[in-house]
């Protein structure tokens, strides 16, 4: 724990109440100067803290900013989140949780960004990525299974966020095969998971999650105004960012501990209970496939098995589904 967390702790133990110089100089064993000093520090990162010199130092509000010292605090997880590291801005926080882990970052660290340049979704396309308003978050995860499942913790993401927008109020999310949340039919949440493994071994898997929290309809580009959502548009009501992450890295955690104990079964069953396509009509499309079929579920490769005329039931592994409105 650095200096600063430790002040920090001593204001949350001691909700607006004053603490005085005095005391922080005694309990942390610092001078008065490099008390002021890591105050300052705190100003410049958000924390709104009044200072008044007969009584001491007040912590009044937080940043708005999803700092690691405030997202651990509290957290109590056994991995993820174990470290988190934060950029103001960054390309991608898959790419950064990929060199991190390239250099060797443990199982469980977290990468969140403000706002991102140059956010991925799949097959080239871009996630849109403005600052100060929804979460963009990469777990480096080491599980020890065969690559052959890696595309199960995609599931996984999708039920952890699902949870957690069910956690922040009375919304009902559902899942679209295969990295989509929606509201209300729209999204308002992109998954996107990388793999680096041997063809035996995973050495990594990167768990990219964006969530859109408290952007407005004017903050979308016009093309995303129809098909996209976020959580204050859906409820009218601000998100607190570190709440949501917090409960988001929770259910990640849980989820996480229990796929490694009991395997991919109850998650798939998570899964397909939130999911908006089973049993329906859909039409897949990937490059030169086209298909139309009735949804049946997933398999534990995390392919959408698709029964088509005939009786035949075939396995899509990629692609963007769409919902038909009526039998084909
Ligand atoms: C995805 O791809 O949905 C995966 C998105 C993953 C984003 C996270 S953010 C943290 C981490 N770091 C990254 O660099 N990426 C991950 P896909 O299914 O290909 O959907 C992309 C499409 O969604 C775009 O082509 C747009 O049509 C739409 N889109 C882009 N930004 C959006 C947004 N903020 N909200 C809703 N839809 C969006």
């Amino acid at each position: 724990m650095t200096t600063r967390d430790t002040i920090l702790e001593l204001f949350k133990n001691r909700p607006d109440h004053f603490l005085s110089g005095a005391e922080v100089c005694r309990k942390l064993g610092i001078s008065r100067t490099a008390v002021w000093k890591h105050i300052s520090q705190l100003r410049d990162n958000g924390y709104e803290i009044e200072a008044i010199p007969s009584r001491g130092y007040r912590l009044l509000s937080l940043p708005d900013r999803l700092l690691p010292a405030e997202v651990t605090s509290g957290l109590q997880t056994r991995s993820v989140g174990c470290e988190v590291i934060y950029f103001d801005e960054t390309d991608s926080t898959n790419a950064q949780a990929r060199i991190l882990a390239d250099a060797g970052a443990r199982e469980g660290t977290v990468v969140i960004a403000d706002s991102q340049n140059g956010g991925k979704g799949r097959l080239g396309r871009s996630w849109f990525s403005p600052s100060g308003v929804n979460l963009y978050l990469s777990v480096i995860l080491r599980p020890p299974i065969s690559p052959r499942f890696a595309t199960q913790l995609t599931f996984l993401s999708a039920v952890a966020v699902a949870q957690a927008i069910e956690a922040t109020g009375s919304f009902l999310p559902q899942l679209k095969w295969p990295n989509d949340v929606l509201l209300n039919g729209r999204k308002v949440a992109g998954l996107l998971n990388e793999l680096n493994a041997e063809t035996e071994q995973i050495h990594y898997l990167v768990l990219g999650i964006g969530v859109n929290l408290n952007m407005r309809t004017e903050q979308f580009p016009s093309d995303l105004r129809t098909p996209a959502t976020s959580l204050l548009l859906e409820e009218g009501k601000t998100v607190s960012r570190l709440k949501f992450t917090q409960a988001l890295l929770r259910s990640l955690d849980q989820l996480y501990a229990s796929y490694l104990s009991t395997g991919f079964l109850p998650l798939k069953q998570e899964w397909e209970s939130r999911c908006n396509m089973i049993d329906q009509w859909v039409e897949v499309d990937y490059q030169s496939y086209q298909r139309v079929g009735q949804v049946s579920g997933v398999d534990e490769s995390g392919a959408l098995l698709l029964s088509l005329d005939g009786g035949i039931t075939e396995k899509v592994l990629a692609g963007d589904v769409r919902l038909l409105s009526r039998g084909a």
